[in-house]
């Protein structure tokens, strides 16, 4: 069916995740799943469908900021550029850095790449995708010499075993999850194995879930790999390992035998990895021992069967094409190949280009804090939260003279330590593309106008490259111009293997290349109208043979990956990782109420039998040897023994007591220098609080009310502050940050230590306040439902300080963000005879939205008593 608004709608693409969900928007109507985009073919998750209310323009950056005041373009672009110019002149061109994102545009990120290692002629850029991709584009490379993805989401679909590694596919790429639970809907044959220490939600709808011990992947893969070595598949002996892969990993020795047994009898296999194999001081290795199973069995290339490593942010996979990693060139140019080098410092015309790496992400902030970086630029990213080891990052961010940060939002942790603050054109209104996990490219285009004096990244970039002197290389009209050039890179090393084929060069040291696969030349011409009407359109694009589908890497190495235990493996282990509904440092996410409604506090999850003195609901100390965190507890035996787990998403904006980087280990991979953000040793300990409250309010009064707050829109015009202290219950001092005067109705227990307070105005409620001596207070969902309420009737009015209405309904947590439904209401449906997902949405509507909730419906039918 098409309305108007869907003719008029503008054909663009989600910002979040590698999916890369095609959308139609309107500057004024919720956005809906694009049905003709190859990606999602008109779904979209929770946080996609919740697009259309981010787009508002509270909390933007609407003008650039110098020193904290209000400045024009030309003077921050010459503050940028002298920043630059100073460093340069005190430290040369290693002591200037660019730290870019997975968040850009591909045009921005060519540009900024061009930007650093062209004409700042130094290697230091890096990306929020060495804590990312790293691991899988190391492990890619190693394997296959370039770093490619072979396969495509319709292998994810006709695979006959699909084994998830370190992934919560559920959550973190839901379009995709609910693809392949369609197709197993079809095949019933098909069978999918989770890997992960934690039950997730995307383990409902497994077949088989190995809860391994953390860190252990490694392990797993080697011993499938000796299994298929001794079921007859050709392994050479300095890849096989022998390993008592039991004892390793945790696992008993059946489930193992049935997981070998799947892998080495089933020929249509695709193992997909994510963050639980990447973020790892094995990382690198996880990524080949996985690799190695396919290359052993020659399952790769074909359909239905390959490795395949899903991409996190929207254009994680275009900051690979464009090369902006600190060990990368351009347009998957090699580096180590001088004639390449040469090929591309002629095209660019860039004498001083780069010929060494530069620093990677954790090494740059280092030596930022050692005082040898004069100027950095962070762009669409926020390092002092997403970084390990946050107190060093931060102290590293103070130390730097020049630190400038292009962003679309004003409040982020980041920006409070940047000197220049430059505003970079958000979602709806920039214009570019991004390509995802399957090497599909779709273009984003805008449909909002330019907020404030906000400009596109790469605009930004070109200003201060013209100022340096640089200008004639970046006069770029538009951006469809820095794709031309950007595609036109590209066939730099198809060019050099022509003319090694056709005899017109003498070979180098290298006589028959391997073909480069990645190639944009059939895309280096197009118009500014085909640019602007692209279709998504697969990589390869060469200008002659065959384009896009799945790729048969022409380079294949199996690569020894020798098992190291982690470091300090025994103790109690902190993983962490991603909440459905919220986006990273929650800068979008974290404004919209029917997001927070799934988890509206961060929270530690530990398993009962570990908990000793530590009280489900209380706060928690996580403590490591760089930092600490305090959370909310909860106990879920979906962890295992002896590990624990946080949400990386609360920053100093909502909650800064729980940042959780502030814990985590800057260890890292040897080989891709990606972090281990998913294994630090911690201990546990309750936080000594005295009092705990809670106040609800229609105006925020921040996060720094007490010694732990945690902030969260809960209803439209509604602010939800958790607050406890250890020294004496704060009560005037909040009624005074409230501002509203005494309270309409209070109630003052000295025996107990209970404060609680009403303010009513007009017979609306204002705000209410509770505190209490522990952390079992009433319940928040009637409270803040009464905020909605034109009146507050009489019955309401007298259980107010109850905080609960004698008959009301239990209050109980929402699952389903898009209709608002709670877990109660689920369970009441399931009690009634709902006995599947469509039962539970056809009585309550839950799951008919985006489907996001829909594992967590299986979850609790599977609870329910037969
Ligand atoms: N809702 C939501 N979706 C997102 C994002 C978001 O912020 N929110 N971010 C996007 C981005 S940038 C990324 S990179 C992806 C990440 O997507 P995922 O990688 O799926 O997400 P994570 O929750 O970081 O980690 C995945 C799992 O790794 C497990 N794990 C921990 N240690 C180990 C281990 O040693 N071995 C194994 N096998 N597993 C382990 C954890 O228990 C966790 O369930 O999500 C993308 N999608
Ligand atoms: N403990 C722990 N830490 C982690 C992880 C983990 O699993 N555990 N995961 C890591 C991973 S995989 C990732 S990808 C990172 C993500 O971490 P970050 O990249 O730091 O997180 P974001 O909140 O996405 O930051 C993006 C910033 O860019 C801004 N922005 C958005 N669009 C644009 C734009 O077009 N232009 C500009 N200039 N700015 C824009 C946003 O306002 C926001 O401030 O976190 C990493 N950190
Ligand atoms: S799965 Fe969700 S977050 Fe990811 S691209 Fe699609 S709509 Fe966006
Ligand atoms: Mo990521």
């Amino acid at each position: 069916m098409m309305d108007g608004s869907l003719l008029t709608a503008t054909r663009t693409t989600c910002p979040y995740c590698g999916v890369g969900c095609g959308i139609l928007a309107t500057p004024d109507g919720p956005v809906r799943g694009d049905p003709a985009h190859p990606a999602n073919q008109g779904r979209l998750c929770s946080k996609g469908a919740a697009l259309g209310e981010t787009t508002g323009l509270e909390g933007r950056l609407l003008h650039p900021m110098v020193n904290g005041k209000r400045a024009s373009w030309d003077a921050a672009l010459d503050a940028t550029a002298e920043g630059f110019r100073r460093a340069l002149a005190e430290h040369g061109p290693d002591g200037v850095a660019l730290y870019v994102s997975g968040q850009l545009l591909t045009e921005d990120y060519y540009a900024a790449n061009k930007f650093t290692k062209g004409f700042l002629g130094t290697g230091n850029i890096d990306s929020n995708s060495r804590l990312c991709m790293a691991s899988a584009v190391a492990g890619h490379r190693r394997a296959f010499g370039e770093d490619l993805v072979p396969g495509t989401y319709e292998d994810l679909e006709r695979a006959d075993l699909l084994i998830l590694v370190g992934s919560n596919l559920a959550w973190c790429h839901p379009v995709l999850h609910q693809r392949i639970l369609a197709a197993k809907a079809l095949r019933p044959m098909m069978r999918i194995v989770v890997v992960d220490p934690r039950r997730t939600a995307s383990c409902e709808g497994a077949d088989l879930h190995l809860a391994l011990r953390p860190g252990s992947d490694v392990a797993l893969f080697a011993g499938l790999l000796e299994h298929l070595a001794r079921a007859g598949f050709a392994v050479p002996d300095a890849i096989r390992q022998s390993l008592d892969v039991p004892a390793l990993t945790g696992l008993d020795t059946a489930q193992l035998a049935i997981f070998q047994e799947w892998f080495t009898r089933t020929e249509r296999v695709v193992t997909l990895w994510s963050q639980g194999t990447n973020q790892s001081s094995s990382g690198t290795d996880k990524a080949n021992a996985i690799i190695n199973c396919h290359l052993a069995t020659g399952r790769i290339g074909r359909p239905g069967m390959g490795p395949f490593s899903v991409t996190g942010q929207p254009n994680a996979m275009g900051g690979r094409e464009v090369g902006a990693l600190a060990n990368m060139l351009a347009g998957h140019l090699d580096a180590d190949k001088p004639e390449e080098v040469s090929a591309l410092r002629a095209f660019w015309k860039a004498p001083n280009l780069a010929t060494k790496p530069g620093l990677k992400a954790v090494e740059l902030f280092r030596a930022a804090e050692a005082g040898r970086i004069g100027a950095l630029w962070v762009m669409a990213t926020n390092p002092a939260v997403s970084l390990p080891d946050s107190a060093q990052v931060r102290r590293a961010l103070r130390r730097i003279p020049t630190l400038i940060l292009s962003d679309c939002h004003a409040g982020s942790d980041t920006a409070e330590h940047a000197q220049i603050l430059l505003p970079a054109l958000g979602w709806g209104e920039k214009d570019g593309t991004v390509t995802n996990s399957e090497r599909v490219i779709s273009r984003q285009r805008g449909f909002l106008p330019a907020p404030g004096e906000a400009k596109p990244d790469w605009w930004i970039i070109a200003q201060v490259a013209r100022r340096l002197g640089w200008g004639a290389q970046f006069a770029w009209p538009n951006a469809a111009a820095i794709f031309r050039e950007h595609a036109a890179v590209t066939e730099l090393a198809r060019d050099r293997a022509d003319a090694l084929s056709s005899g017109r060069e003498s070979p180098g040291q290298d006589p028959r290349p391997a073909p480069r696969v990645f190639d944009l030349g059939g895309l280096a011409d197009l118009t500014d109208a085909e640019y602007a009407a692209l279709p998504p359109t697969q990589w390869p694009v060469p200008r002659r043979g065959a384009r896009g589908g799945r790729i048969t890497p022409p380079v294949q190495r199996l690569v020894p990956t020798p098992f190291r235990l982690p470091e300090h493996s025994g103790a109690m282990i902190l993983m962490t990782g991603r909440l459905r509904d919220q986006w990273h440092t929650m800068t979008r996410t974290g404004r919209v109420p029917r997001l927070m409604q799934h988890a509206p506090e961060p929270v530690l999850s530990l398993n009962p039998a570990d908990a000793a003195d530590l009280i489900e609901g209380a706060l928690v100390r996580v403590v490591s040897a760089w930092g600490e965190a305090v959370l909310r507890l909860a106990l879920d035996p979906a962890i295992p023994r002896g590990a624990c787990f946080a949400p990386m998403h609360w920053t100093d904006q909502l909650a800064p007591r729980a940042r959780i980087n502030a814990a985590v280990t800057p260890a890292t991979d040897p080989i891709s220098g990606q972090p281990e953000l998913k294994h630090t040793p911690v201990t546990l300990t309750p936080f000594a609080a005295r009092w705990h409250g809670f106040l609800l309010c229609r105006q925020p009064l921040g996060a720094r009310l007490g010694d732990w707050c945690a902030l969260a829109p809960a209803a439209p015009g509604v602010f939800r502050h958790e607050i406890a202290g250890s020294d004496a219950a704060p009560f005037e001092a909040l009624v005074e940050a409230l501002g509203e005067g005494a309270p309409t109705l209070a109630l003052r227990a000295e025996a107990t230590g209970e404060h609680r307070a009403a303010w009513l105005r007009d017979g609306r409620l204002i705000a209410a306040l509770f505190l209490g001596p522990d952390h079992v207070l009433p319940p928040r969902e009637w409270l803040i439902s009464l905020f909605a309420e034109a009146r507050i009737g009489s019955a309401a009015r007298h259980a107010l300080l109850a905080g609960l209405l004698p008959d009301g309904p239990p209050p109980s947590p929402t699952l389903c963000a898009c209709h608002g439904v709670s877990a109660a209401t689920i369970r009441a449906a399931i009690a009634a005879g709902a006995d599947d997902v469509a039962a539970i949405g056809a009585a309550t509507c839950a799951g008919t939205g985006c489907g996001s909730c829909k594992p967590e419906l299986t979850a609790l039918l599977a609870l329910a008593p037969a």
